[in-house]
């Protein structure tokens, strides 16, 4: 990058007042420059050329006369000179605007760019990039959703890219292949992954409807949204979880339930929370929006009378209605038959966490060694979560520590009463939204699951690299790189398999593979997760001797850096991330004292009895890495082993699904319509791969079919008999017949390849005759009666 910086063009100015400063002008090469091809280029006039300014823009010009050595354009009615080399061709007027990415002539940076932009500036927020649907954010309400645009996708009156072709083409091809199906959404956070997902299980519902399930299926929304999401800086409504959901049909294509499955929920927000973000939606509705009887039963104050919820000043946020949005919550849980007494129950929770938040301590003695002190807040926790003041002052200011076969009972230090009050609400939350899930689940069950009609949607949380990143930013972007592999492999590594595999002309395209950075995550016993594994159950381990132990071990891999203190960098595929190691340890062990799991299952209500009960459960269950720190602390899995546990299920169950994928894009960092940052769009198209998907795409065939099957489908389309022939030759004659251009398919051994948009055709005249026939037979029957 450096040397191609000091090439900088030299840009001569015309001494007349319509040139352009030199300094203006700064012309990194990028992948496709193709000006060199003279046989396409060289010496045109008049040709369209994108040419970078020194901000980092491109700008359109007009090519007035080529050398070898300089190119004079005009660029907004001013005349330039740029070395040809950093100049990139634009595409023709004609192809402005063209709603697949794979149509442009040319596919260089700027002109995807530019092509997302004017459709932007039109409203158009989908784009196709090959098999992939590009969305981006348009930060306001946008006129194609609802009833009208569902039918018009199901008639295929439209065809402009839309979630809703997207969840079209998944329903028919569950129906026709009987495999399972996934969307898998991905995105930074805010660029609109959760609405793109509620925006496909509307047209999911709307078209596999009927019996009344789906609407319990769209009402898991608010209630998921409320528990698990909170306004970040980025987000008003970030998720703080990752969401899998999968929705199964029945033979005939209508919903017959459905299953949520959720990962890795942000703790930490419920204790503490960084200025200008919130705490989880849910705690301020409840504060504002309780009916009196439940108020005086959970002694609610208003949000900013809590600690946990006052560490930020921030407890509205712009056109949301807190308290609206209770009642909408409240319905919710009706609809999906939580029933009104576990509502309170999970309100009670909710309300004891507030208190918690808001017990003190008052140190006694030169030790920093604590009391807890007896006020409204002790009281009213202990009457909600169900237990004595006396025990819980116990389980929040001593431990119980087994010295041989005495028990001692030590008091604590300041510090660890904060953490372990702490712990104890975090512990009740996550459990509450676990246990919430659960009974979501429970009233979306069928009987038989995995009948290959299903279709799951991943909303997940996207890469992301902040100023300061820790454990949370850890365990997504390894997320978010398994999730990058499997994309790989299916758009490039797969694909490109299958068509060597099949015998047919390709010529292979390389691909930027990440496996190099998920070796230096998985690795054992030598990887990222297995050394914080094996530190954390180290009770001398501290977050120096980790980040040392990874510099020790790691730095010979390529995609591992070693920083200074506490902090490492991780070539991540989407950019390098720098992680402060700073609390990965505590987080990683996530301990809960077996004394605050002791007082929730002494606990006089139902719920705290049912959390004490599953945290005992998972620490008995949980195999391999297993905590044996300091004697009382539970023995269970760290949270790095179990996410990637479940990190494998959940590629697992991809794998064997036909997967679509949306990529979500957000257009500028300040949440509003109508700006384009290129930039920040052209970063992310690379970092989810984007400009690759085209790039091959393009040079490959997106669509295929046995031989068998193309026979099958399109045989009575043909005007000969076939009955006898084989269904190599019934395909080809069916090719023959409809005039498909050599150029856009190829014969493999066992399959046909397709270019884009092939099969389209194909299948509207199958779908004309099929109609035309069925229209006979109708007016045949009329007759009849
Ligand atoms: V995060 O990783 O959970 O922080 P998401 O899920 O990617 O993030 P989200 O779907 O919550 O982003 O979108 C952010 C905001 O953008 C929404 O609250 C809407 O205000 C806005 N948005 C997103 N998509 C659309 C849309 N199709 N139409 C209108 C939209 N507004
Ligand atoms: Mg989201």
């Amino acid at each position: 990058y450096r040397t191609k910086m000091s090439k900088l063009a030299e840009v001569s100015s015309e001494n007349d007042e319509n040139s352009v400063s030199g300094s203006q002008l700064f012309l990194p090469s990028l992948d496709e420059c193709r000006w060199s091809d003279k046989s396409v280029y060289g010496g045109k006039k008049k040709l369209r050329v994108w040419c970078q300014l020194r901000n980092g823009q491109w700008e359109l010009g007009t090519v007035q006369s080529t050398s070898e050595e300089e190119c004079t354009i005009i660029m907004n009615g001013k005349v330039v000179n740029v070395h040809p080399e950093y100049l990139l061709p634009a595409n023709p007027d004609i192809l402005v605007g063209v709603n697949d990415l794979m149509q442009l002539s040319y596919l260089n940076e700027p002109s995807v760019l530019h092509n997302l932009q004017y459709r932007y500036s039109q409203d158009m927020i989908y784009t196709k990039a090959g098999p992939v649907l590009v969305a981006i954010n348009p930060f306001k309400a946008v006129p194609y959703y609802g009833n009208d645009y569902i039918e018009a996708y199901r008639r295929k009156k439209m065809d402009d890219p839309h979630v809703y072709a997207i969840a079209d083409l998944a329903i028919r091809e569950m129906m026709r292949d009987e495999v399972n199906q996934s969307i898998i959404i991905s995105g930074e956070s805010g660029a609109g992954k959760t609405e793109t997902a509620k925006i496909a299980m509307q047209y999911l519902a709307a078209l596999g409807g009927g019996s009344g399930i789906e609407y319990e299926i769209l009402q898991t929304n608010p209630i998921l949204e409320a528990f698990g999401n909170a306004k970040t800086l980025r987000n008003d409504n970030s998720s703080r979880f990752g969401k899998l959901i999968e929705i199964q049909f029945s033979v005939t294509g209508k919903i017959s339930g459905a299953n949520v499955q959720t990962f890795l929920l942000e703790k930490s927000r419920v204790v503490q929370c960084t200025e200008g973000e919130r705490s989880y939606h849910i705690f301020y509705q409840l504060c504002a929006g309780a009916p009196p009887a439940l108020r005086g039963k959970l002694r609610l104050k208003s949000a900013n009378e809590y600690n946990y919820l006052k560490q930020s000043t921030c407890f509205e946020i712009d056109g949301v209605d807190d308290a609206k949005n209770f009642c909408t919550l409240m319905e919710a849980l009706d609809i999906v038959h939580v029933s009104k007494e576990d509502q309170d129950n999970a309100f009670t929770m909710l309300a004891a966490v507030l208190w918690l938040g808001n017990i003190s301590f008052q140190v006694i003695d030169n030790e920093n060694h604590v009391e807890v002190v007896s006020d409204e807040a002790l009281k009213n926790a202990a009457d909600l979560i169900g237990c004595s003041v006396d025990n819980l002052v116990l389980a929040l200011s001593t431990r119980k520590i087994q010295a041989g076969n005495d028990a001692i009972v030590q008091k604590l230090k300041l510090p660890q009463a904060t953490d372990t009050r702490d712990a104890l609400a975090k512990s009740i939350y996550a459990s509450l939204f676990d246990w919430l899930v659960k009974q979501i689940n429970k009233s979306l069950e069928v009987g038989k699951r995995r009948t290959g009609r299903s279709i799951s949607i991943l909303d997940i949380y996207g890469f992301e690299s902040f100023h300061t990143n820790s454990f949370e930013q850890f365990c997504i972007n390894y997320a978010n790189e398994r999730l990058q592999q499997h994309f790989n492999r299916h758009l490039f590594k797969l694909e490109q398999e299958e068509y060597i595999q099949d015998g047919i002309d390709w010529t292979k395209v390389d691909f930027e593979d990440n496996q190099h950075c998920l070796n230096l995550f998985e690795k054992k016993p030598l990887g990222l997760l297995s050394l914080l594994d094996e530190e954390s159950t180290f009770p001398n381990g501290t977050d120096l001797t980790f980040a040392n132990k990874l510099k020790q071990h790691l730095s010979s891999n390529a995609c591992f850096k070693g920083e200074r203190g506490k902090a490492f960098g991780v070539a991540h595929y989407a950019g390098e991330v720098l992680y402060n190691t700073s609390g990965f340890l505590e987080k990683n062990r996530d301990l809960l004292h077996s004394d605050s799991i002791q007082l929730l299952s002494s606990c006089r209500y139902k719920l705290p009895q049912v959390f004490a009960a599953n945290m005992l459960n998972q620490s008995e269950k949980s195999s391999g890495q297993l905590w044996r720190s300091t004697g009382v602390d539970l023995q269970r899995q760290s949270v790095a082993t179990k996410f990637k546990g479940q990190l494998f299920r959940l590629m697992q169950r991809l794998e064997s699904t036909t997967p679509h994928f949306i990529r979500c894009i957000k257009p500028n960092n300040m949440q509003l319509p109508g700006i384009y940052e290129q930039g920040l769009v052209l970063q992310q198209l690379k970092c989810c791969g984007v400009l690759e998907v085209v790039r091959i795409s393009r040079s490959g065939y997106p669509t295929r079919m046995t031989h068998q099957k193309f026979a099958r489908r399109y045989g009575f389309l043909l005007l000969e008999d076939v009955a006898s022939r084989d269904p190599l030759s019934v395909s080809v004659a069916i090719l023959h017949q409809f005039n498909i251009l050599p150029d856009m398919y190829q014969v493999g051994y066992t399959k046909l390849f397709f270019r884009t948009g092939q099969i389209g055709v194909l299948e509207d005249t199958r779908n004309r005759t099929l109609h035309g026939i069925l229209g006979v037979q109708k007016c045949f029957r009329g007759h009849q009666v």
